[in-house]
């Protein structure tokens, strides 16, 4: 079961993200490239908007070049693959739209079962960075504020209590202000399931930061896409 490797042992990970929307061959095989020599942990698929095929084509070649477990990290509940290796079960537990509390998740549940893709349940929390972000409008949700390190606490810890295996913070995609230390320490102490932080996450210092103020798993997306050998300086830092 992939849920196993998120919690088998006190490792700082890495997932790399991997928006399909933007397949461009060339470059895909050079994150795949990277992403194998650096030995990332996990390989997210997703992207908050779905304009082209590039889902299939994408986890088609990942497939066929390298072992790495492929998560789909849905945006909505299009995104999904039955040669995944497992989905982000999301409920977005930051906000209070029933579509994405609920709504797609029953849509998609019983197909995802039929498929046999294992699905990990994941309490999915948004964070204002200083910009309104993609998954912020596509959601139609407002963030957590940055400050408010007890709401993130209190959301984080409804999550944990209604089972959900893992949390995700996230600042979106791009952010301009990753996380804060004290709200990733805080939320860090209070849960016991592994705590995922994404968002904004451009260098190794940052990188360093987020996983000594308590992230099990860092994702990196843009800054892998414009330069994929980050991976081996944020690796190299946090381990
Ligand atoms: C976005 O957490 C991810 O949902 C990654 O963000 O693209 O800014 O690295 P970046």
């Amino acid at each position: 079961m992939i849920i196993d490797s998120f919690i088998s042992d006190k490792k700082k990970k890495i997932a790399l993200l991997i928006d399909p929307d933007k397949f461009e061959n060339s470059m895909l095989m050079q994150q795949i490239d990277v992403a194998n020599k650096s030995a990332v942990d996990f390989i997210f698929l997703g992207g908050s908007l779905i304009t082209n095929d590039g889902l299939n084509k994408t986890i088609e070649i990942i497939k066929a070049n390298t072992n790495i477990p492929i998560i789909i990290f849905p945006g909505d509940g299009t995104h999904i693959h039955k040669d995944a290796d497992a989905i982000l079960f999301l409920s977005l537990i930051s906000g209070r739209n029933p579509d994405f509390l609920i709504g797609n998740q029953v849509h998609t549940a019983s197909l995802i079962k039929e498929m046999g893709v294992e699905s990990i349940s994941t309490g999915y929390m948004l964070i204002e960075s200083g910009k309104i972000t993609a998954a912020q409008y596509m959601s139609n949700t407002i963030p957590i504020p940055k400050s408010k390190t007890d709401i993130a606490v209190a959301t984080a810890v409804a999550g944990e209590m209604l089972g959900l295996k893992l949390i995700y913070m996230d600042a979106g995609s791009g952010a301009d202000e990753p996380i804060i230390s004290e709200m990733i320490s805080k939320v860090k102490s209070a849960i016991d399931v592994p705590l995922i932080i994404g968002g904004g996450i451009r260098d190794a210092k940052t990188a360093k930061r987020i996983v000594d103020a308590g992230a099990d798993i860092i994702v990196i997306g843009n800054a892998a896409e414009k330069t994929p050998e980050i991976i081996f300086e944020i690796k190299k830092a946090i381990n």
